[in-house]
């Protein structure tokens, strides 16, 4: 090995460690505040470096909505029991809507995963998204119908495109699916590990200052210059 090749090396090396670290260091979970929303203007924020969600599904009829803004690119969203008892956690689905509420992929039971495993899988143009995770079988519609396919409880489902009647009109409500077989609700905590970084949240509004401060602004700065003047 010549010393070139090693200082190439000791760099490729020093910047993987860099490059960990760093993204070690942003490794951020968000928890659930109180309960999320079903709709987008309900929809709790995640914030930059987000990388898992922990949330509870309270009863059988919750949804829990969640604002990504995502830099682009495969991503991918998977349930895992939350840290409730005995590792029982809710039977989850998921669902990711675009900005404007449109469907674009959705599964309830990940193939082997059972009943508490949900996974999708999209790539994304950089943007807005909505990520939903609700109790089974709670399912999104629009004003032409539910939006994603539906099945009976239990395991081995894909990951679904909007092609139900309701996939053509963005998300206007969820209620159980046609297909539940009354097997009942699994209610309780769930994790959702985010394959991707969040990309920044939206910036915050700069504040304008209003009329008054900048007429007491002005008056400080004449009084400096009047000040600094009677010591010239
Ligand atoms: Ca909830
Ligand atoms: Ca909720
Ligand atoms: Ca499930």
């Amino acid at each position: 090995m010549n010393r070139k090749f090693l200082r190439g090396l000791r760099k490729a090396l020093a910047a993987a460690f860099a490059a960990t670290t760093l993204s070690a260091a942003h490794a951020v979970p968000m928890f659930e505040s109180g309960d999320a929303g079903q709709l987008p203007a309900a929809a709790q924020a995640a914030g930059a470096g987000v990388d898992s969600i922990v949330g509870n599904l309270d009863n059988s009829f919750d949804v829990d909505l969640y604002r990504l803004v995502l830099g682009g690119g495969l991503f991918s969203a998977t349930t895992l029991p939350g840290p409730d008892c005995c590792g029982v956690g809710a039977d989850t689905q998921l669902f990711l809507f675009n900005e404007a509420g449109m469907g674009i992929v959705a599964n309830d039971d990940e193939p082997f995963g059972g009943t508490q495993k949900s996974f999708i899988q999209a790539l994304l143009d950089p943007g807005v998204y909505f990520l939903a995770v609700s109790i089974y079988s709670m399912d999104p519609f629009s004003v032409d119908g539910f939006i994603f396919p539906d099945y009976a409880h239990c395991c081995f489902q894909p990951v679904e495109g909007p092609v139900w009647p309701g996939g053509g009109q963005p998300l206007a409500g969820w209620s159980v699916g046609p297909a539940a077989d009354g097997s009942g609700t699994q209610p309780g905590s769930y994790v959702v590990s985010l394959s991707a970084t969040i990309g920044p949240v939206d910036p915050q509004p700069t504040p304008v200052p209003a009329p008054a401060s900048l007429v007491l602004l002005g008056a400080g700065l004449l009084a400096l210059t009047t000040w600094r003047r009677s010591f010239a």
